[in-house]
Formats: C-alpha cells, structure tokens, sequence
C-alpha cells in the first residue's frame, strides 16, 4: 500500500466484514449508510436490499442459523434501527447469530437531546433485547468492534448483537496500512465447549436404566451441524425421537424411530427424556403438567450449551453442558455394541399408537373436500416437498403452521425454517428471501393470508432478485378464519375478518412473477411444481374454505377468553 494513502470508516466496515467472510449483507439503505451499500457492493459483496428493515433483520437471522455465520442487518438509525429491533430480538430469542448493524446520529448532539436528524440513543436501546451491544467511535476500532460483535454473536449460545456506527464514524479518514493492520480475523469464533466426562457418564447411566427412553431434539440440535453425529446417537441406542419444528429432517420424518406421529403419547409415558438443543418453554409445556404425564414419573438429561438453561422449569437430573457436536460425539463414545436397545414393549407401543395416528392422517388427506381445506391443500405440498427433498420451507400462520408442520414431512437437516420461539409472524419473506440467497435452493413459503401480510411486500424484493421462491397464501379471508361477524351491527366487519376473496396471486404480477390462482389441489400442486421447475419467483394463491381450522391454530387454549368460550 503506498505511502500516504489513506482509508475511512465505510471501507474498514465492509474489509472487516470480508476478512471474517461474511459475504453478504441485508439491509435497507439511506442516511448514513447509502453508501456504505454502495461501497459493500462495488467491493464484491452480496447487498439485498429490502423494503422493510424487519424483513432484511429477519434474513440476516435466518441466514446466521442456515450458514452458522453471523447474518448482517444494516439500517438507518432511530427509525430503521427500530424496524431492525425487532428482528433482532427475536434472533436472539431463537438464538439465532446476527449482527444489527445500524448508522446512528451524532452523540454530542443525542447526548444533549438537542434534536439531531433521525436522534435516538440506539445503544442503550437495543441492550436489552439483545444478546450484546457495542459502538464505536474511532475508526481504528472498527476491526475490534467487529470481532466483538461476530464472537458475541457465535460463541456460547448464538443471538443476536447490536453494533452501533455513528455518522461521523463512517466518514473518519486514517492510514490505509494502519487501517488494514488494526482489522482482526477472528479466530475459533465458536469455540468447542467439551462436557464435562462424568457430566457424560451421569447422562449414560441414566439412560441406561431407562424402560422407556425418548430422544427430543431441537433446533440448536439443527443450527449445531452434527448432523451425522445425532444421527448415529439416535439409531446406535434405537431411542425413539422426537423432533421439535425446526428440528424436523434432522433424521428424515419417514424414518421408522420417529414419534412424531405418536406425539402425546410419547411426552406422556417416557420415563427418561434427553433433551437436545431444545429448551423446556411453553412450547414443551414447561416439562409439566398434562402433556407429560403422571407427575414425578420423569427424568431429564439435556444437552445445551447455555448452563443457566439447566433447571429453567422442572429438575434436571444429567446436565450435559457443552456444544452439541462435542456432547453427542462424547455420549457416542459410550455407546458400544454392547448397548442395548430400549425394551421392546416400548418401542412397539410408540409404533401401534405412530401406526394409527398416520393411518387416521392418511384418510383425512385422502379426501378431496370443495373448497378446499388446510388438510387438502397440504397434501398436494406434501408430495411435492417429498419429491423435493432439498427445498426449503418457510412456513407462518396459525392453522397453516399447525397443520404443515404436521403434514409436510421434512428430509434433509435445516430445510424448515419457521416462527420460531415466539411465535411470531412476519418472518415470512425475509426467510425466504434469506433461504434462497444462502444456499441457492428453491423455497417454499406456506404462508397464512394473514401471516402473509406482515412482510407481503417483500414479493418485489423476491422478483427483484429473481429468487427460487414459491409463496403459497393459505387464503381463508381474515386472521384464523374468516367467519366472524361484527356483533355490534355497525358497518365494519370484525377485527380478524379481511377482504373476502382476495387475489394474492396479482400483488407478484405486478413486479413481474408468476401468480397463480388454485381452488383445487390439482391445480396447487401443478403450480408448485412449475415453480420449482423453472425456478420464477411466483405466488399461489390458495383459496381455502374460510370455516376450517380454529382460533389460534393448536395454542387456542393461550387466548385469556378462550377456555370459557368453550365452556
Ligand atoms: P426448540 O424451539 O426447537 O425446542 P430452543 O430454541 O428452545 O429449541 O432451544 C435451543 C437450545 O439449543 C438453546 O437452549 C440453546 O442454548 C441451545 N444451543 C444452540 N446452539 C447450540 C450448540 N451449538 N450446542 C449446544 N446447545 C446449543
Ligand atoms: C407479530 C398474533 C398469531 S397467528 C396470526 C396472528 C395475527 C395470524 C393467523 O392467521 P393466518 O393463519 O396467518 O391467516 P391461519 O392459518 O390460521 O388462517 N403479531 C405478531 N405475531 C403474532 N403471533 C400475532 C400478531 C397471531
């Protein structure tokens, strides 16, 4: 590098980007990162610009649990730094890496409230719904506010870091070489956390003894890549398993230990329970209650990596702390020919109960109601996913999550992303739009109409870069379904009614992709299948009878109301 030259805060961002091969950015640009896209762009990287900043957050959290790198979110400030939060949060929730990044105003002025462009103190903000937060002010920093934020993002359990630029920051000039020289390639950013030997031993006794194992695997068991080590651990001790949503394809959802079908039953009568990556939330009923069965009739051991996680809900009798690659390799290592197999009155009742659950499942798909129902319309996704093993789905809604994660069956490892931890809706488009770019593979996105709202302008960002991306809108006409009546007798229909016999499918016309209108599943599948094949971003509208399914999918029982309702 010649002498005198120099460089500035925008190009030590995107070199100390590039140098940890982070290759691509989400983001939305404007005052003061335009250029910063631009710059990111001219020097080779990937920039995906979105039209809302939660989407691109959203992206850049999905590509972090895809890629096992932090994904990167770049806003504006106060208000797209806002519109980023909240995808950030939610990463974290997930334990998703990702990186906020966000340009801020300058502090003097914020600090003194004197009313700057866009002002708001953002780092204060974001500290507590995420997992760290830094700023830097001198741009001789940059390098080790980068390295902070990837390490924090990555190491232990992964979530979400806020990293804040301020303007000034950006357009700070210094020596090239001394700017190259203070950029750091972070080495080992997540670290193998070995468990503790007699951790492992405690786990395998118990195991052991157990009559009636089961295996729960989560999605950190997903996002830890130790695919074939899982694997192994499952068929060497012939446990049953059973894989939380994201989880699904871990092992394929046809494979003969799966207890997916035979759900209840399995969380009811196991005696033994491993957790893998997989916290006891409200997802799992907090490890009590009805769900689990006779009271004190259970025994946990669970793999994490976040110690603090041990004991959250019920009593953890083997914690086994350590990343999931190193404890299940660890847990393998003692598992010789010798082991043997869970009883088989065990294995054969979760394999009656599996076998008439799917038989039961297997007459419902085979009907073919008029209009067409979830059940029906899923069917058709189904066979086309099976056919389609590497496709990814994306899926969000009430009763359309409930039932596909049921119905569609997965195949691969990390091909189902969805609303995660908390339930959330609007990560639709931005998960698709972060799917297809990380891995260059079709998406599917089954979408509720109303979960399809939060981030439906996204389809121009989809056609825009003319992504592999299939929307199909579960369209039923409101939130839930769309039979509520306006009890009041005023003109407005009711809060969870929406525009009866809405045509999606015309929204991905306008900027270009293919829309399709289907009524039947025949025609669903036929349009799916095109779209696969030729790869156009297109949009199904899937037209839904509007009584089917129920209030808040399978979680009705949360609505304060709802209990009494149905009383
Ligand atoms: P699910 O919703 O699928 O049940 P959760 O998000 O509740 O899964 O749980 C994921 C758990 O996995 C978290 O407790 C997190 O600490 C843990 N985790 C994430 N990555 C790893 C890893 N590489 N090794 C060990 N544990 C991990
Ligand atoms: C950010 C509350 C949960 S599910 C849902 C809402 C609004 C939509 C259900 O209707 P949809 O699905 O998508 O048409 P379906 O299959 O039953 O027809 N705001 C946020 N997150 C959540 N979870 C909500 C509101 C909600």
């Amino acid at each position: 590098m010649p002498k005198g030259e120099t460089t500035d805060g925008f190009h030590l961002v995107i070199d100390a980007l590039k140098l940890n091969d982070i290759d691509t950015i989400f983001g939305l640009p404007g005052i003061p990162i335009t250029d910063l896209t631009r710059m990111a762009q001219a020097e080779g990287m990937r920039v995906i610009s979105f039209r809302h900043e939660q989407h691109a957050g959203n992206a850049a959290a999905a590509a972090g649990f895809l890629t096992g790198k932090p994904g990167i979110c770049l806003t504006v400030s106060a208000p797209g730094f806002l519109n980023g939060l909240t995808a950030l949060a939610n990463a974290t929730t997930n334990c998703f890496p990702m990186i906020l990044i966000s340009g801020s105003s300058e502090r003097e002025i914020v600090d003194l409230q004197q009313g700057d462009y866009e002002e708001m103190d953002q780092l204060a903000i974001a500290k507590p719904l995420c997992k760290a937060a830094y700023r830097v002010l001198h741009a001789a920093d940059i390098g080790i506010g980068i390295a902070r934020a990837i390490r924090a993002a990555l190491s232990g359990r992964p979530g979400g870091v806020y990293l804040d630029l301020p303007a000034k920051l950006l357009a700070q000039t210094m020596d090239a070489a001394a700017g190259q020289a203070s950029l750091i390639k972070v080495v080992d950013p997540a670290p193998r956390q070995i468990p503790a030997p007699d951790a492992v031993q405690r786990a395998l006794a118990l195991l052991r003894g157990a009559r009636r194992p089961l295996i729960l695997l989560g999605k950190g068991a997903a996002y830890a890549q130790a695919d074939a080590d899982i694997r192994a651990l499952v068929e060497r001790t012939g446990i049953p398993y059973l894989p939380m949503s994201m989880a699904k394809g871990l092992l394929p959802d046809n494979h003969p230990q799966s207890a997916s079908a035979a759900r209840s039953y399995v969380l009811a009568e196991a005696d033994v329970v491993m957790l893998v990556g997989a916290r006891l939330n409200w997802l799992l009923s907090h490890g009590k209650g009805k769900t689990w069965g006779a009271p004190n009739t259970k025994q946990f051991i669970q793999i994490d990596i976040a110690p603090t996680e041990i004991d959250s809900n019920v009593a953890i009798a083997a914690p086994v702390i350590g990343d999931i690659g190193s404890c299940v390799s660890a847990l393998l290592a003692g598992i010789d020919a010798n082991w043997s197999r869970p009883p088989a009155e065990w294995t054969a009742a979760v394999a009656d109960r599996k076998d008439r659950n799917l038989s039961k499942m297997a007459a419902t798909l085979a009907l073919n109601p008029s209009p067409m129902n979830f059940h029906s319309a899923l069917a058709a996704i189904r066979e086309v996913v099976k056919s389609r093993p590497d496709a990814i789905v994306v899926n969000e809604g009430a009763n359309t999550l409930d039932f596909a994660r049921s119905i569609v069956d997965m195949y691969e490892p990390r091909k189902r992303l969805d609303v995660g931890t908390w339930g959330i809706m609007g990560i639709g488009m931005g998960f698709a739009v972060a799917a297809a770019v990380t891995t260059g593979k079709p998406v599917i996105a089954i979408e509720g109409d109303s979960a399809f709202g939060f981030s439906g302008m996204e389809v121009e960002t989809i056609c825009r870069y003319d992504l592999p991306v299939c929307v199909v809108v579960f369209n039923n006409n409101g939130v839930y379904r769309g039979t509520d009546v306006n009890p009041s007798g005023t003109a407005d229909v009711a809060p969870t009614v929406f525009v009866k016999g809405a045509r999606y499918d015309r929204m991905i016309e306008a900027f270009g992709g293919v829309g399709v209108h289907a009524t039947t599943p025949a025609e669903l599948r036929k349009g799916l299948e095109q779209a696969l094949a030729s790869g156009k971003p297109t949009l199904i509208n899937a037209v839904i009878d509007e009584t089917a399914g129920t209030e808040s999918g399978r979680i009705t029982m949360l609505n304060p109301q709802a209990a009494a309702r149905k009383n």
